[in-house]
């Protein structure tokens, strides 16, 4: 950056410029008369940032989603107020819960005009209290000499403790008001120190128990490194199930999935929980967590958030600050109270060898298509989870062999993130393949984006699982109430003619054999989206494998 001497600028070329210093390269957005002057100095500053416009304010908000997922780093998106925010709402939720630090830029109103409900364009009651309860920080810039500082303030706070969402909104005609400013340094993340008397208390309780375990969330996604030593040191099985998959590689023989991990849960004396809320076994309607937790399991919990270990269970020692720097601590203090350990290998193997057969013969459609895509995906290649049947499998039998390649939504599970977060994670990383996988109810929440994918030569690969309805619901309408099917068959449009009709490559897979050939194909496609048909019945019930039952405490 340009030295502290403070130079004429408008609030925007000061936003712009400061993104620019934080490493922002990209914003995702969808234009209007209340941001015109942000688009004019995203317009002076294109050699420096891309602005990749989209066709609806959600695709802007998922696809810097997915370009944070894949990246792991922060992302911006732009917008107007009032309908504009409220139509990326869904995205700035799931990105809340899903701790990832995506910058809302937001428009708005003339400044005169907060709050006075005159009727001005885009006008949202109360849009700043609308936005502070979607986001951990937002801040309303008021002046050009303070948009650097503010920017800067926003991309700390996304860095520190818990990751997450910010915003920035900012009046059309502040937007455009020059002023001096003097540009503002990225602000050192304030992360607070390892405390290692309780790295020492933690170091013990695994070192002395006999059959730990690791739990991973997201939050264990920069950590693979460490979560593979200590789970060798331990010889402690680790369990991901969608955020924290891909943090242990699935072909180690201590990776487990959900059903393995809750088999060995009744016998497990102490469990290592790694940026997780340890809440991934419960069932949205009943609250009590299934699987239990007691006084003979020590609890030790991971987490850059002070408020979250104690949340669903008080824990044995709680260790605060970001998984990699707290685990190489532990790593360093494990040897002195480390147990002498027989090797877990061979049983886990079989257990796992055991849980593959039984998965792949009770979900045989689903894993029959999902052995399909990682037999042509590559080991970097990315996996983009939808809410549908293929996706409820993969959870549980796809296997993955990287951090940060399979983004699958946090608790939101919200219909209709896949396809523009896929295209986020596409765009950001276009030297890897990534592959979207869609229900055709899903697919349309944001199929539209195709245009965005040939618009910006986006080669996202899409799969559309067709059984023609919103199968879980009428699953579930067929199972428990009766067989009344309501609001539960869909019309959908031949997926093949509208693929071709964005200019995107498109073509029909009946089998998951074909399905392999379509996706050879499209891989090879690197300025092209590629969008693929696969007619599909209803599929078995995959949630008995998922709401397990309860094995210990009360
Ligand atoms: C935003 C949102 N709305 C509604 C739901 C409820 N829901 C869960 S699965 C589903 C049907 C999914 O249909 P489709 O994408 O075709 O997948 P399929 O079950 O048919 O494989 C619905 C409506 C949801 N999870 N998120
Ligand atoms: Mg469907």
């Amino acid at each position: 950056m340009a030295g502290k001497m403070p130079q004429q600028m408008t609030t925007a070329e000061a936003v712009v410029a400061s993104l620019v210093a934080h490493g922002v390269d990209a914003v995702y957005a969808l234009p209007g008369i209340q941001n015109d002057h942000l688009f004019d100095a995203l317009f002076k500053a294109q050699n420096r940032v891309r602005t990749i416009h989209t066709r609806h304010e959600q695709g802007a908000a998922y696809m810097a989603l997915g370009a944070t997922l894949a990246t792991g780093r922060p992302q911006a998106f732009a917008v107007v107020p009032g309908p504009g925010l409220l139509n990326a709402g869904a995205a700035l939720l799931t990105a809340y819960s899903m701790n990832a630090p995506v910058l809302a830029l937001i428009g708005e109103i003339p400044q005169q005009g907060i709050g006075r409900h005159l009727g001005h364009l885009h006008e949202l009651r109360d849009q700043a209290g609308v936005i502070a309860r979607l986001v951990d920080h937002a801040a309303h810039i008021g002046a050009p000499a303070d948009a650097s500082r503010l920017v800067a303030e926003a991309m700390a706070v996304m860095r520190t403790g818990r990751r997450g969402p910010a915003a920035l909104e900012c009046a059309i005609d502040i937007w455009g008001a020059s002023g001096p400013v003097t540009p503002h340094a990225p602000l050192p993340s304030g992360d607070p120190a390892i405390d290692e008397d309780a790295v020492r208390a933690a170091a013990k309780r695994l070192g002395e128990a006999k059959s730990p375990m690791i739990i991973c969330g997201g939050g264990a996604q920069d950590a693979s490194a460490e979560v593979t030593e200590l789970s060798a040191m331990l010889q402690a099985p680790v369990l991901g199930y969608r955020r924290g998959r891909g943090v242990l590689d699935s072909r180690d023989p201590l990776s487990v999935t959900l059903p393995l991990a809750h088999e060995l849960w009744a016998k497990t004396d102490a469990v290592l929980a790694v940026g997780t809320r340890m809440f991934m076994q419960q069932h949205p309607v009943f609250a009590a967590g299934p699987w239990g937790l007691d006084d003979d399991i020590a609890v030790i919990r991971v987490d850059s958030d002070p408020d979250e270990p104690a949340r669903i269970h008080p824990p044995a020692v709680a260790l605060i600050g970001d998984a990699a720097p707290v685990l190489r601590a532990l790593i360093d203090a494990l040897p002195a109270h480390n147990a002498k350990r027989r090797s877990r290998r061979g049983d886990m193997m079989l257990r796992q060898a055991a849980w593959s057969a039984r998965l792949s013969q009770a979900l045989k459609p689903q894993v029959a298509f999902l052995d399909a895509i990682r037999a042509e995906l590559p080991e970097d290649g990315i996996y983009v989870d939808e809410v549908t049947q293929v996706g409820f499998a993969s959870r549980l039998a796809f296997p993955v062999y990287k951090p940060r390649t399979f983004l699958s939504p946090g608790y939101q599970d919200n219909l209709g993130w896949g396809y523009a977060t896929a295209l986020g994670a596409q765009h950001a990383r276009r030297d890897v393949p990534v592959v979207s996988i869609n229900g055709d109810g899903g697919f349309m929440f944001t199929a539209n984006e195709l245009a965005t994918a040939v618009r910006h030569r986006i080669p996202l690969t899409a799969i559309v699982f067709n059984d023609g309805a919103f199968g879980n619901v009428r699953r579930i309408q067929e199972e428990m109430y009766g067989n009344r099917q309501i609001a539960a068959d869909l019309a959908d449009p031949d997926f093949v003619k509208f693929g071709e009709s964005f200019g995107a490559a498109a073509e029909r897979a009946k089998s998951p054999a074909a399905l392999r050939a379509a996706l050879r194909r499209a891989f090879k496609r690197r300025e092209t989206p590629t969008l693929i048909d696969v007619p599909v019945g209803a599929m078995p019930n995959p949630w008995k494998y998922i709401f397990l039952p309860r094995v210990r405490g009360s």
